[in-house]
């Protein structure tokens, strides 16, 4: 990847701005009008991204309470640690849908800890232990991949996270890795008409109710979803809009201005359960959500919860768009 970005959308726009206004053709000499020094946005690698999908893929689903999940668990730890990242395993035990006791682990890689100004980047860890949406009824107990359902927003992070090793943002970043979002109650499962909500998201209510910092906050946070789907749309989620709507503007210009608007249509899109909606609804601090939506389809992507969750579905091309997306937001911010 050749490019540099040498503007900050907002200066640009202000370039543009003062062409009109200045008839003398000289330059803006106003400090408080003239555009802020070029910043340098490290070029994304979408094929190092993939690489931390896959290697999280390997270990087996990462259902909680199996190897493959503690493996999977020493594994992201280690990786943040690699980047030079503070790390915190905040364990706890939450109650799944059913009532079975889960054993959890939230993870959170912190960059210039000291730094009070922060943001916080999440995604979830853990993958649904039910391919409860398979076409193939035999499958609807079986654990999914979760290539893109989990495993993305990680690989994404993570490939943030060593861009960060090599140049630092102007803020404090803190990397969440949330557990047992998607053990929420299946479809196999459901007393029709009875409200699951909080039987999903899991790690991310526990952790808007015990922050591993007392008092933690931060100016805004992402939430990454399902961020490599071959062909997604990430349409502006609706309780994203009710609670962070400037972080939504952010994310979505600076996707425009990176050429990257047919993954992120200046659109609304429907409302979602996720991680981001415990922490909202805490009033700690406002977080945007990632998340596609299938127009076409309906749903997220044509894969969700089924046991074609796995590499496969995962284009570079996507994680390429929302990297440099969330880079840009990122390294932009002063
Ligand atoms: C519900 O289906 C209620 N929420 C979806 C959140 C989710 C599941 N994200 C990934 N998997
Ligand atoms: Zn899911």
């Amino acid at each position: 990847m050749k490019f540099t970005i040498l503007f900050s959308l907002a200066a640009s726009l202000l370039l543009l701005s003062c062409q009109g206004k200045n008839t003398s053709g000289s330059a803006d000499s106003n400090p408080e009008t003239q555009a802020s020094p070029a910043v340098r946005i490290p070029p994304f690698s979408a094929d190092s991204a993939y690489r931390y999908i896959a290697e999280q893929v390997a270990f087996g689903p990462r259902v909680p309470g199996t190897e493959a999940h503690s493996r999977c668990a020493g594994y992201l730890a280690a990786e943040l640690r690699r980047h030079g990242a503070q790390v915190t395993r905040q364990q706890a035990e939450v109650t799944r849908y059913d009532g079975t006791p889960l054993a959890i682990t939230n993870l959170v890689g912190s960059f210039q800890p000291e730094n009070p100004s922060r943001i916080l980047l999440m995604a979830h860890w853990d993958s649904r232990p039910w391919a409860d949406a398979d076409p193939d009824p035999e499958n609807h107990r079986k654990p999914i991949p979760g290539a893109n359902d989990g495993a993305s927003g990680v690989g994404v992070l993570l490939e943030i996270a060593r861009l960060i090793a090599q140049d630092a943002p102007r803020l404090g970043v803190d990397i969440l890795f949330f557990d047992a979002e998607d053990a929420g109650t299946p479809q196999w499962d459901k007393t029709p008409g009875e409200n699951d909500e909080s039987t999903w998201c899991l790690g991310s209510q526990y952790w808007a109710a015990h922050p591993h910092r007392e008092d933690y906050t931060a100016r805004f946070g992402i939430l990454l979803d399902m961020v490599g789907g071959r062909g997604a749309t990430f349409y502006q989620e609706g309780y994203s809009l009710d609670y962070a709507a400037p972080v939504v503007a952010k994310i979505w210009s600076q996707a425009a201005a990176l050429g990257h608007s047919q993954y992120f249509p200046d659109q609304p899109g429907g409302y979602v359960t996720d991680d981001h909606l415990p922490i909202n609804r805490s009033g700690r601090l406002p977080v945007a959500d990632i998340v596609p939506y299938d127009r076409e389809n309906g749903g997220f992507c044509t894969v969700w919860h089924t046991m074609a969750d796995d590499l496969s579905f995962i284009d570079p091309a996507t994680l390429r768009a929302v990297g440099e997306t969330v880079a840009a937001v990122v390294w932009q911010e002063e």
